[in-house]
């Protein structure tokens, strides 16, 4: 088969899967925004002025050096400001708008899924625009939006308490969102059809969903020019950035 021929019985094979009646469940990583500009975790480029993202996306590094940590974040939110929501991010836009039966969950802090016009996207792991307290004070533990301009102070000051703020993110070694997680786990144990696009799925328990939680009668689906760890377990393999992918599918639904 001719590598063209191929791409599109894999974009027939997701078509056919998409099409099953019941309910459909999304799940995105860091590969769906990496064609407008915004680098993954890992893999080339994942690397921040040689240090890995693990090592940077924990509490203890934040304890060691708030200025650091807050420097890449400062330096993402400004690569993330400057970005704009590519052709996956607006074909699960118009999905998620038109689909009742549909579920979206994202691991990505961008927001360039809302950006494009997502509507009740599940964030696993927080977001890079909102801000806390890192000492846990305030009037319920309120959180607060940052704009797109650099920080001036770093680390920021908490609004509340005038302590250290921290990014309203989940870091390694911290509990997600136990609402946003049941409900993200419900979704994906109702659906027929699971969609995940652009993520390694190494990092738990967002991987779970698919490993575990999945339904024993529901079929995966994996849009990522790459092998992961979670190829083994889909029905359909898309190997094509999700920026090609998804309007190929997208036009292929509509015939
Ligand atoms: C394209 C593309 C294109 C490229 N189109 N695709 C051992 C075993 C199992 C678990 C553990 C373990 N040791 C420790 C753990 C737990 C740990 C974990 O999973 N570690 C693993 C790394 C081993 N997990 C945790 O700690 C979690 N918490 C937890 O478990 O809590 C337990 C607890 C309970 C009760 C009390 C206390 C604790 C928390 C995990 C939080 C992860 N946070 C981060 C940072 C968020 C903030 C920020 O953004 O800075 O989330 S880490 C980072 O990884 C970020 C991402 O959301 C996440 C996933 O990354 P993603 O999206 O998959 O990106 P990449 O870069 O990995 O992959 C990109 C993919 O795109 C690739 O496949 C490319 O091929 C593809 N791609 N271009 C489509 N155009
Ligand atoms: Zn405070």
């Amino acid at each position: 088969m001719t590598a063209d021929a191929e791409r599109r019985s894999q974009v027939a094979g997701a078509v056919a899967l998409l099409r099953r009646p019941g309910a459909i469940a999304v799940l995105t990583g860091a590969g769906v925004s990496a064609a407008s500009g915004v680098p993954t975790f890992r893999g080339p480029g994942g690397l921040w002025r040689s240090h890995r993202p693990e090592d940077l996306a924990t509490p203890e590094a934040f304890a060691r050096d708030p200025v650091m940590v807050w420097e890449w974040y400062d330096w993402r939110r400004q690569r993330i400001a400057a970005a704009a929501p590519n052709a996956a991010h607006d074909v699960l836009a118009r999905w998620s708008r038109r689909w009742p039966g549909l579920t979206f969950v994202t691991q990505n802090v961008d927001g360039l899924h809302e950006r494009a016009g997502s509507r009740g996207v599940l964030r696993l792991h927080g977001s890079i625009w909102q801000v806390r307290c890192a000492e846990g004070c305030g009037p319920g533990q309120t959180s607060w939006r940052l704009d797109d301009t650099p920080l001036t102070t770093l680390p920021p000051p908490c609004r509340h308490c005038g302590g250290v703020a921290r990014p309203d993110v989940v870091w390694f070694g911290e509990p997600l969102d136990a609402e946003v997680f049941d409900q993200a786990l419900d979704a994906v144990a109702r659906a027929t059809t699971v969609l995940v696009v652009g993520t390694s799925a190494q990092v738990y328990p967002a991987a779970a969903l698919i490993a575990h939680h999945a339904g024993r009668g529901a079929r995966v689906i994996e849009i990522n020019p790459d092998q992961t760890a979670m190829s083994g377990r889909a029905d359909v393999l898309v190997r094509m950035p999700a920026e090609a992918a998804l309007p190929a599918i997208d036009a292929a639904l509509a015939d």
